[in-house]
């Protein structure tokens, strides 16, 4: 899949990240629904995949399950697709749950430049922990259980942290305190889209 139509066109590509469960895709749903932008979540994409039947799909449901990263190839070929599918009509790209560790990041330099902006939620680990517990109750998920959430955190802590850091060095990364209501997150969120992605 090749994203030189994508680069071409320069539509703003706006990152969202933060551990599991810090609210990125109930902010993705507000951003969708005010800026008009394609939602891509790679967990949303991985769980199709597996819901589809796949041949891949159980070894992808017991990675997930397991709170460990699926591999890179999977991952951005899920994307690329959605991306390119999306393309003739799309306002602009809002990524959720990728990049996720520095070899994602470097790869998504490397085929799409820099994003416009990536906004990164922050949350202490005992919320991030209870607000998985709380959606496990009737999410089916199988990931929102104590051992796979407690494993995502470590992964997030280990793995994904560092991806945070580049784009702070880079000057892209926006932080946002997601201890707060949905609403009072969103105010903030919506500002640094406006500044941003005008
Ligand atoms: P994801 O689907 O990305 O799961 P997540 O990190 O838990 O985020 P999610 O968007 O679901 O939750 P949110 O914070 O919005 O990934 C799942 C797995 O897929 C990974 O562990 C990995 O195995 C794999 N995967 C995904 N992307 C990958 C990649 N790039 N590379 C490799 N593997 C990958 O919200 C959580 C809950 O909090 C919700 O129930 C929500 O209602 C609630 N909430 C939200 N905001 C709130 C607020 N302000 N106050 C109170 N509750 C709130």
């Amino acid at each position: 899949v090749d994203l030189t139509e994508l680069k071409k066109k320069n539509l703003p590509v706006v990152i969202v990240m933060g551990g599991p469960g810090c609210g990125k895709g109930t902010q993705c749903d507000k951003i969708k629904g005010k800026y008009g932008y394609t939602h891509l979540s790679t967990g949303d994409l991985l769980r199709a995949d597996v819901a589809s039947g796949s041949a891949r799909g159980k070894e992808l449901s017991a990675i997930m399950a397991k709170g460990e990263l699926v591999s890179l190839a999977i991952v951005m070929d899920l994307l690329k697709e959605a991306m390119v599918v999306a393309l003739p009509t799309s306002k602009g790209f809002l990524i959720d749950g990728f990049p996720r560790d520095m070899e994602q990041a470097e790869k998504l330099t490397a085929e799409l430049g820099m994003p416009r902006v990536v906004i990164n939620f922050e949350c202490n680990d005992k919320i991030l922990s209870d607000r998985c517990m709380e959606r496990g109750k009737k999410s089916g998920r199988v990931d929102d259980n104590p051992e796979s959430v407690k494993k995502r955190i470590e992964t997030y802590h280990k793995q994904t942290m560092p991806v945070a850091e580049y784009y702070k060095k880079n000057n892209k990364l926006q932080v946002v305190k997601a201890e707060r209501k949905v609403d009072e997150i969103f105010a903030d969120v919506a500002k640094i889209i406006d500044k941003e992605c005008a």
